[in-house]
């Protein structure tokens, strides 16, 4: 009895694939040929397995590049692992055993349950972002963001003085141009104040905290100052945020990144604050601020703020005359200058406080308002007035210049603080007509505070200019008087990218060492030819709840090498778990390559990613951080293009069957092995396309399951004799051709098919298929020239049973390559339309028309039915509505 038995045709099938490396990918694509390169999100590979959350990208792109390869494409599929991670390393502190070893039963695991999915993966690309092979290129990628273009000129040898530092750097000496160089370096160290999680033994990235607490297992993060690695994506901000006009992505994705990015175009004002004894200036040092006004307009504004001012950003340069106070951040530079003897407590205990306090702590719009005066004034640059300075915790020292001018009457935040510091508030902006007269005389009166644009007032000469037009007239004055300048911020901040970390990639860094074994503060790069730096032997991997990283217990031989008689401590930090994840897609191209991360050649032949599918949690982080790095190899000329995903999508969320998140505490999460044993892999691959559409939340069912499983119970009878003791044809299937209705359903089937695999459109293809299926069940003879195509249709969604069908009806060898079934467009169309035609309004008969039908033929077509002949005969038609497609309206008189 030949029933449709998963369990012995999928590994069958497998098998078969694996040993004939039925869906290894060329090297490139030939010359002339279409390429496709669809990639999933590859796995972090977690001692849980894989969850049902996996299989529906992964099923996603299987059938568009199944369907591809039948298509005469290239294909590039591959998978791989993104491996370095907490969990392996929290496994080994309890067990004392090398992350290595539980990574790789994890990774054996994970490869076990892909393979039993029937994904048409080329396994010999495998990589894993723990290989060494691996993470030497992913140092050798971060000694390109360490580089500069001038290290590469100075290893030839030429002095500072020769190279291509722009000339105002040089003016400033040899020492600055030494610094500004260093500067432009994408890797850089830096000891800001980071968020380190105690309980974790990790300083984390502010992406990875959220309200106060990690993000992952929520333990509390408190503000510490470190010394830390940090990748200057800030560099990047302004490409980052044009190009993804380039992709392909949704628009909600591409507008969380511009959120994140941030954007903020407004003006950057130099107040005058003075200089030594005249240092926080009042109206007494007039004639001091009008000699510097007039030196100002003369020199230009320069790029860098002169000692006597105080720089500040604005988006909102049209309230200049509503400034009642400035407020410096408390780690603002000027803060001791400019705090008088009197206030010099109050504002160091203030300064101290603020330290604890997390960015997020500082911001938020419901806290109550902190501060301190300094005693000190700058004086406003519209009209020579002087503004009290504050130092106050809601100003962030990492954004714009850390610095403020206050406009309480147009700020929220200044308007509380205002109102809480009986700092007097000036309207200067006259709200629009959308204000109620009411509040319109608060908002004037400075009882209320008012943020919408609207037309200037107590604002001198540029009085009655709407908020845009004095923004730009404003700005260009203080241009031209050397007092302020057009700026653009961004929120995002550079990437904080080490940690403290056993189990990640360490840096190839080293530390020069004195005699006595100090630092000397000179860094090495370790030279491309020693790469990689592979992880030391530790007996120990406990962390010791210091920020310390654990190799500080690393053995002397791997610790501190010797080079040329120079004694070094390697950099000690690992690299956050991002990386790996941040080029993975480039070397899937070329994995065995020993003299490159990638072939330029193979690049340029495969690369954007065609096809990217994921969950949409990397809207933010892996996505950015991909795109920073690629953008960084394609200046250094790595890689070809300057973006590598140019379409995105991203697959939704599948609930438990009660409609909540599927976890281990609610006890509702599907393991696909169940599944696959019960059912088999390609009703676990086809009912996960069949949920809903693949961008759509939709919550499990075992029963749809069982639905889709029942579908290929049909299809599988459709063509194998179920009765016959050995397997064999269904004496239905006929080599007779197909009658007119056959072809109409056989056609329309693959059009729909061809159609919504192009579109991602699953659920509907699938439906598509069932349709045909009902058809042929109830046909006594079932032409080959009909199953044949179908089945063929059916094999990127269920390859398994697709194959094996393909083998009963004769063929001896796989389909995977099999030309995929064209349709023939006159006999996939609706033969014909059934139109309602209407007398007067009323419904009085339907008349057949080609879909496609224009007016007249419409027209004609109800003329010509002889009902409506009848009753409009000798009548006066007052009125003809034609609408093709839709109906026929005869309004007539008589
Ligand atoms: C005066 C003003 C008047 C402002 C007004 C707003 C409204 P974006 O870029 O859109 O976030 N600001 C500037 N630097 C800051 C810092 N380091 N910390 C906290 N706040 C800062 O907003 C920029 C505005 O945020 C700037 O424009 C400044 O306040 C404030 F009616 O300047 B504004």
């Amino acid at each position: 009895m030949p029933r449709y038995n998963p369990a012995t045709i999928e590994p069958k099938w497998q098998a078969f694939w694996d040993e004939n490396k039925t869906f290894a990918a060329p090297a490139k694509p030939a010359e002339g040929q279409a390429k496709l390169y669809a990639l999933d999100m590859f796995p972090y590979p977690s001692g849980n397995g894989l969850h049902v959350g996996h299989p529906e990208g992964y099923t996603a792109t299987d059938i568009t590049c199944r369907a591809a390869r039948m298509q005469g494409k290239a294909v590039m599929h591959p998978m791989g692992f993104d491996s370095f991670g907490l969990p392996a390393e929290e496994h080994a502190i309890k067990t004392g055993e090398h992350p290595r070893v539980q990574t790789e039963q994890n990774i054996a695991t994970f490869r076990r349950q892909l393979k039993m999915l029937g994904f048409s993966y080329d396994w010999d690309r495998e990589i894993a972002t723990t290989d060494v092979e691996y993470f030497r290129w992913t140092q050798w990628i971060f000694l390109k963001l360490y580089d500069t273009w001038f290290d590469k000129e100075q290893q030839r040898g030429r002095s500072i003085g020769e190279l291509e530092v722009p000339e105002h750097v040089m003016e400033m000496g040899e020492d600055f141009a030494r610094t500004w160089v260093d500067e432009q370096r994408l890797a850089f160290q830096s000891s800001a104040p980071v968020n380190w999680c105690p309980a974790l033994g990790t300083v984390l990235a502010n992406e990875e905290v959220i309200d106060g607490k990690s993000e992952r297992g929520d333990h509390p993060v408190v503000r510490m100052p470190l010394r830390q690695w940090m990748l200057r994506i800030t560099a990047y901000a302004e490409r980052l945020e044009k190009d993804l006009e380039l992709l392909d992505w949704s628009e909600g994705i591409k507008a969380l990144q511009r959120n994140w990015i941030g954007k903020s175009t407004g003006a950057e004002v130099d107040f005058y604050v003075g200089t030594g004894e005249s240092s926080g200036a009042t109206s007494s040092v007039s004639a001091e601020y009008k000699s510097w006004t007039k030196t100002r307009s003369e020199t230009g504004y320069p790029e860098k703020p002169t000692d006597e001012v105080l720089r500040i950003y604005t988006t909102r340069p049209d309230t200049l005359y509503g400034a009642t106070y400035m407020v410096i951040a408390p780690e603002h530079p000027y803060v001791d200058r400019l705090t008088t003897a009197d206030n010099a407590k109050a504002v160091n205990k203030y300064c101290e406080a603020a330290a604890m306090k997390s960015d997020l702590d500082r911001t938020e719009l419901a806290k109550e308002k902190t501060g301190v005066f300094t005693g000190s004034y700058a004086i406003n640059p519209v009209n020579g007035e002087p503004v009290p300075i504050w130092v106050a915790d809601y100003v962030l020292i990492s954004y714009g210049t850390g610095a403020i001018m206050a406009v309480p009457a147009h700020d929220e935040r200044d308007f509380e603080f205002a109102q809480q510091f009986n700092i007097p508030i000036k309207a200067v902006i006259q709200p629009g007509d959308h204000v109620s007269a009411e509040d319109a005389a608060k908002i004037l009166a400075g009882e209320m505070v008012y943020t919408d644009p609207g037309m200037a007032i107590n604002s001198s000469d540029y009085n009655g200019l709407k908020t845009e037009e004095f923004k730009a007239k404003i700005t260009a004055w203080l241009d031209e008087q050397g007092l302020g300048r057009q700026a653009v911020n961004y929120k995002l901040r550079d990437w904080l990218f080490s940690r403290q970390r056993f189990w990640g990639e360490p840096f190839p860094i080293l530390h020069e060492l004195d005699d006595e074994g100090n630092k000397t503060g000179h860094i090495m790069a370790v030279p491309e030819e020693d790469l990689p730096v592979d992880l030391p032997h530790l007996d120990d991997f406990k962390p010791h709840g210091r920020p310390e990283p654990p190799l500080d217990k690393a053995p002397n031989e791997w610790l501190y090498p010797v080079i040329d008689g120079v004694k070094y401590k390697r950099e000690t930090n690992t690299m956050p778990q991002w990386a790996g994840s941040c080029w993975y897609y480039l070397r899937y191209l070329d994995p065995e390559n020993t003299e490159a991360p990638i072939d330029p050649e193979i690049e340029k032949a495969w690369m954007p990613v065609d096809l990217y599918v994921g969950g949409a949690e990397h809207a933010v982080l892996h996505l950015l951080y991909a795109r920073f790095w690629h953008k960084v190899l394609y200046d250094r000329g790595v890689v070809s293009a300057p973006e590598p995903f140019q379409k995105l999508v991203n697959q939704g969320m599948i609930l438990g069957e009660n409609n909540e998140k599927m976890s281990k505490s609610r006890g509702n999460v599907i393991n696909p092995d169940d599944v696959v044993q019960e059912y088999g892999a390609d009703s676990l691959r086809l009912y996960e396309m069949f949920m809903g559409p693949l961008e759509a939340t939709k919550p499990w069912s075992m029963q749809g399951v069982s639905g889709v499983y029942n579908f290929l119970g049909r299809a599988w009878r459709l063509v194998v004799d179920e009765r016959a003791d050995e397997l064999g044809l269904a004496p239905s299937i006929t080599d007779e051709p197909a009658n007119e209705a056959q072809l109409r359903t056989l056609h329309k089937t693959i059009q729909a098919v061809t159609d919504d695999i192009a579109n991602l459109s699953f659920n509907t293809a699938i439906a598509r298929m069932m349709e045909f299926v009902n058809f042929f069940t109830k046909e006594k003879q079932v032409p080959r020239t009909c199953v044949e195509p179908f089945v063929l249709l059916l094999s990127p969604f269920a390859p398994h049973i697709a194959e094996e069908l393909w083998q009963v009806l004769g063929h001896d060898d796989t389909l995977a390559y099999e030309p995929w079934p064209q349709f023939d467009a006159s006999l996939a169309k609706d033969e014909s339309i059934e139109i309602p035609v209407q007398v007067n309004g009323k419904v009085k008969t339907k008349v057949q028309v080609a879909p496609d039908a224009d007016k007249e033929a419409t027209e004609s077509a109800a003329r010509a039915d002889a009902k409506v002949a009848e009753l409009i005969d000798g009548k006066e038609l007052v009125k003809l509505i034609v609408v093709p497609g839709k109906l026929v309206n005869f309004v007539v008189k008589g």
